[in-house]
């Protein structure tokens, strides 16, 4: 199949990135934007070429600053009809999901349905064999329960073939993960898992009585008018205009698969939400910017536990430290076929998100970290080897600890 490479640049005022941001208010805690590097659409554009010289079939990134808009593109949503990519598509965002699932959880907290510092067993009685382990710990990745994907995916295509139409119950993946010993004493050391956010999911069905869908379109993608935003599990498509997303197999030199179409039962309310890089930056704007919880659980989400020298977790909430010296918060995700870097600046109100439709491609996903550092640092900013090397051993340190 030949490889088109297209590849656009553009910076442009948008009227519904300035309506949207324009109805803001900036809360009083949050450093101005106004002090950060521009960005730097010359080196963004060069990250996305270098992703897909580096095998990403198409890759893209939007910022949102200040209600005006700029995008780069390169390469192609569909290797087989060699449609350019375009930030108008809709794709998969992995555990950006678990920003979602943590927003949902965290309004329910305000409203009183949801004590952080209670047990999980208080409102999942008999789910978890250690009463210990509470809601907070779980959101914060603290709470030593095995993630099950590690066995799932330590084949990477036959793992991914294996599961790709399944449907699983929530439960039936926390089953899972139990068969295992945790890794760590509850609370004791950050171990990131996907059974944490499945945990999630469970105590958002049974704390609104609905299903994760209804939770995120009533809490967060109706009022926000995410128009790219769906939750369609155990659907396999992606509904409207997409990209394809395409596994890089372990075997080098093997052809890519498309991996676009599966059900992501896998994940669910740990990492099935599709979404496009206008949401997710509308997303992030608002939760940064204090419009989706109360200040006091913003405040919470933020609080970090260290991961390495450049990253720290909060609860369901990433935060980087960029080489200019600027933290910024969000999540980073990885389903087959795609990889996406989602954050903001504290006050929420500069957002980037990437995307490059590949995986199981290390070098992508440390070229694609430069989409982050061109947004935030601008300029003079060039991504430190040593952050990359930092950024890339985090989830091999935390697999190396719970294996
Ligand atoms: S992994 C992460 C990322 N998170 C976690 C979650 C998500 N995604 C997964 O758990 C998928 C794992 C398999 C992905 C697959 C590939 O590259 O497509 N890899 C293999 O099968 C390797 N054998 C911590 C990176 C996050 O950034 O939070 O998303």
């Amino acid at each position: 199949m030949p490889h088109v490479h297209v590849t656009h640049l553009a910076s442009k005022s948008a009227v519904l990135g300035t309506v949207v941001l324009s109805l803001l208010a900036v809360p009083a805690h949050a450093a101005p934007t106004g002090s950060l590097p521009k960005p730097d659409l010359t080196a963004l554009h060069g990250a996305l070429r270098t992703a897909v010289a580096q095998g990403a079939p198409g890759a893209m990134a939007r910022i949102d600053d200040h209600g005006s808009v700029r995008w780069a593109v390169a390469g192609v949503a569909d290797r087989k009809s060699g449609r350019a990519i375009s930030n108008a598509d809709r794709f998969r965002i992995g555990s950006v999901t678990k920003t979602f699932s943590t927003v949902v959880l965290m309004q329910l907290a305000k409203e009183g349905k949801l004590n952080l510092d209670a047990s999980v067993d208080r409102y999942l009685p008999g789910l978890l064999p250690d009463r210990r382990i509470t809601v907070r710990q779980v959101l914060s990745h603290r709470s030593g329960l095995y993630d099950y994907t590690n066995d799932m995916f330590a084949k990477t295509v036959s793992g991914f073939e294996a599961v790709r139409t399944k449907v699983f119950t929530l439960r039936q993946l926390v089953d899972r993960s139990l068969k295992h010993t945790r890794t760590n004493a509850p609370g004791a050391a950050y171990s990131y898992s996907n059974t944490n956010f499945v945990v999630a999911g469970l105590l958002i069905e049974k704390l609104t009585g609905h299903s994760v869908k209804t939770a995120y379109e009533n809490r967060i993608i109706k009022p926000l008018k995410l128009r790219d935003t769906l939750y369609v599990h155990p659907g396999k498509k992606i509904p409207g205009r997409h990209a394809k997303g395409y596994l890089t197999p372990d075997k080098a030199g093997a052809p890519l698969v498309d991996a676009t179409e599966q059900t992501v039962s896998w994940a669910q309310s740990a990492g099935a939400v599709i979404s496009s890089t206008r949401d997710l930056n509308t997303f992030l704007s608002a939760l940064l910017g204090g419009r989706l919880t109360a200040p006091s659980q913003l405040k919470q989400m933020e609080r970090m536990t260290p991961v390495n020298s450049t990253q720290a977790y909060g609860l369901g909430l990433r935060r980087r430290d960029l080489s200019c010296g600027v933290s910024v918060y969000g999540h980073t995700g990885t389903v087959q076929g795609f990889y996406t870097y989602a954050f903001a600046s504290k006050d929420g109100r500069r957002s980037l998100t990437s995307l490059a439709t590949t995986s199981n491609n290390d070098g992508v996903y440390n070229t694609m970290l430069g989409t982050l550092e061109s947004a935030f640092c601008g300029k003079k900013a060039k991504v430190r080897r040593s952050a990359a090397v930092v950024e890339h051993s985090e989830d091999a340190a935390a697999r190396a600890v719970r294996d």
